[in-house]
């Protein structure tokens, strides 16, 4: 017998209760049944390729993105018109910064914050600067020459302003803030034999690591996207992002397996990268990743184009692209 009977003053009060209870935990145990999982019901937005190579060839067009040249200039003014225009909240840090041999140029981060109220954050990133010398390149007369750098620093960012673009259309639940990097490239070319004690990578981001846009900025991930749209690209997990953010390595590749694009990230581990996600886990301490072409089995870790002029529109691939960004809108939207 039941222990509140004694509350029940008759009979009928008792069946009434008993009918009474027997409705509620049917109704709360259907109700359960149709409660839609929100991470399965959530819309992702189609990410669209044709967009994302528009704004690669767009930057590619500018002519090398090396710091002190117009062409930086111009592309930067592309990239904060453009971001503003699709509503994000546009902060931009102008510095001054020491490169491998001691030269002094100028810093110039863009960030695009999309709700930048909610303390749930996402951090997305790609340097977008391009390298003053071709020094991987095989004719020695082309070693000096800035590279166009389409897949070194355009695609990245093509992807990532597609991404933006898909944001300014459809909010998502969590905020996101898109950091394009300057001077990630300007590390010690190879025709430099001197010993400075420092390679020289990674400026922009060292730089916003120790100064972020907002006072001890968090978000609960980032991904660093470098190399991430030519032709024929193999995503290698690379070992330092395993080292810091492996729980980030297996959603973001186990999406990507889910989605059909497992051939683009191969589930074993590559080579390990002086790259943008290094500041951002060392020195703001959040777990980031890297999803960079690399390929363990190469020479020098990396695809043929890296570091030569062979960098260029032709070796970009809208496949490609559509495979890293739809993975991370994905990623965004089932949060
Ligand atoms: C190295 O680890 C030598 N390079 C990765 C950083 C980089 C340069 N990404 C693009 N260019
Ligand atoms: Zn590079």
């Amino acid at each position: 017998m039941c222990k509140f009977a004694h509350l029940f003053k008759n009979k009928d009060m008792k069946k009434l209760a008993f009918v009474a209870i027997i409705l509620f935990f049917g109704c709360a145990c259907k109700q359960k049944i149709q409660t839609p999982d929100p991470a399965i019901q959530v819309a992702v937005p189609a990410f669209n390729a044709d967009s994302a190579y528009a704004y690669t060839a767009t930057q590619v067009a500018f002519g090398p993105r090396v710091p002190k040249t117009a062409a930086h200039r111009a592309c930067g003014d592309y990239f904060v018109s453009t971001l503003q225009l699709w509503g994000a909240k546009v902060t931009q840090q102008d510095a001054t910064v020491q490169t491998y041999d001691k030269q002094l140029i100028p810093l110039r981060n863009i960030i695009a914050s999309f709700q930048p109220e909610k303390p749930k954050r996402v951090l997305l990133c790609a340097h977008w600067d391009t390298r003053p010398f071709a020094d991987q390149d095989a004719n020695a007369h082309n070693q000096h020459q800035a590279i166009d750098g389409a897949n070194d620093g355009a695609g990245a960012c093509g992807i990532l302003l597609e991404i933006a673009r898909q944001i300014s259309l459809q909010t998502p639940e969590v905020g996101v803030d898109i950091i394009f990097f300057d001077a990630e490239d300007w590390g010690q070319p190879e025709f430099d034999t001197n010993h400075y004690g420092d390679a020289g990578y990674c400026l922009g981001s060292k730089y916003w690591a120790n100064h972020p846009h907002t006072p001890n900025y968090q978000a609960q991930y980032g991904i660093l996207l470098d190399m991430a749209s030519a032709r024929g690209a193999r995503f290698y997990k690379e070992q330092r992002s395993m080292y810091y953010a492996n729980t980030i390595v297996k959603k973001v590749w186990e999406t990507a397996q889910t989605l059909g694009y497992g051939d683009y990230f191969v589930d074993q581990t590559g080579i390990g990268c002086d790259d943008d996600h290094i500041p951002i886990n060392q020195i703001r301490k959040i777990p980031c990743i890297d999803i960079i072409q690399n390929d363990p089995n190469a020479p020098k870790g990396f695809a043929g184009y890296w570091h030569t002029m062979n960098d260029t529109m032709d070796e970009v691939s809208k496949e490609t692209m559509k495979a890293v960004g739809q993975t991370l809108l994905k990623i965004v939207y089932s949060y």
